[in-house]
């Protein structure tokens, strides 16, 4: 069963797939050849080696498949690159905060947590700085990642098709601590997410831990 959170992250598994299926087709076919050639070609009394002087045809065959191969891959990636840097005209914004060692997360109404809480259904921003050293925020549900790097705005944007929490980590060195840099993203239907952001008055859980 899927249990992937939105349709981007299939699409990452897929492309991860295409990608994996080619490497392995040509490491086993070119693995099993060498060793059939090392046989077949070893030196034997009475053989003379010849040399073989170019041949067009072999020469524009392994040119234009792996090219057409690679650029494919290419292809794949760029549309998921895309994906996840098109922003989509109604989405919520999120300020994301990154430092060590952990992650501050500002909604419009001045509500600032450490977790990420995001309503089902609908395409979230979030703006990414970090105020020290460089950070990456990444959510491997969701198969994204996104350098924070220190002085510089990032942003990313998701979507989270099912209600569930996920974990988000920094995917890059920071410090002591760094292994510690992990929080929560919680994912609630739309009506929840509503209920719970009006409850939160944001002068009753600034810079405190809601769950
Ligand atoms: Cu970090």
């Amino acid at each position: 069963m899927n249990s992937n959170p939105n349709s981007y992250a299939d699409f990452v598994d897929s492309t991860m797939i295409y990608v994996v299926s080619i490497s392995l087709f040509f490491l086993i076919g070119i693995s099993i050849l060498m060793v059939y050639f090392v046989f077949k070609y070893h030196r034997k009394k009475g053989h003379k080696p010849v040399d073989i002087h170019g041949s067009i045809l072999l020469e524009t065959v392994w040119f234009i498949i792996p090219t057409i191969l690679v650029l494919t891959m290419f292809y794949y990636g760029f549309i998921g690159y895309k994906k996840f840097k098109n922003i989509p005209a109604n989405s919520l914004e999120i300020n994301v905060t990154a430092k060590m060692w952990n992650w501050d997360f500002v909604y419009e109404n001045g509500l600032n947590l450490d977790t990420l809480y995001i309503p089902k259904n609908r395409s979230v921003k979030l703006n990414l700085i970090s105020t020290d050293v460089n950070h990456s925020l990444y959510i491997p549900a969701f198969r994204i990642k996104q350098d924070v790097i220190g002085g510089k705005q990032h942003y990313l944007v998701l979507t989270a098709e099912k209600v569930g929490s996920y974990n988000i980590a920094c995917a890059e060195y920071c410090g002591v601590d760094h292994s510690a840099m992990y929080t929560k993203l919680i994912v609630l239907e739309e009506n929840d997410y509503n209920k719970w952001y009006e409850a939160n008055n944001p002068k009753l859980v600034t810079n405190e831990k809601v769950n």
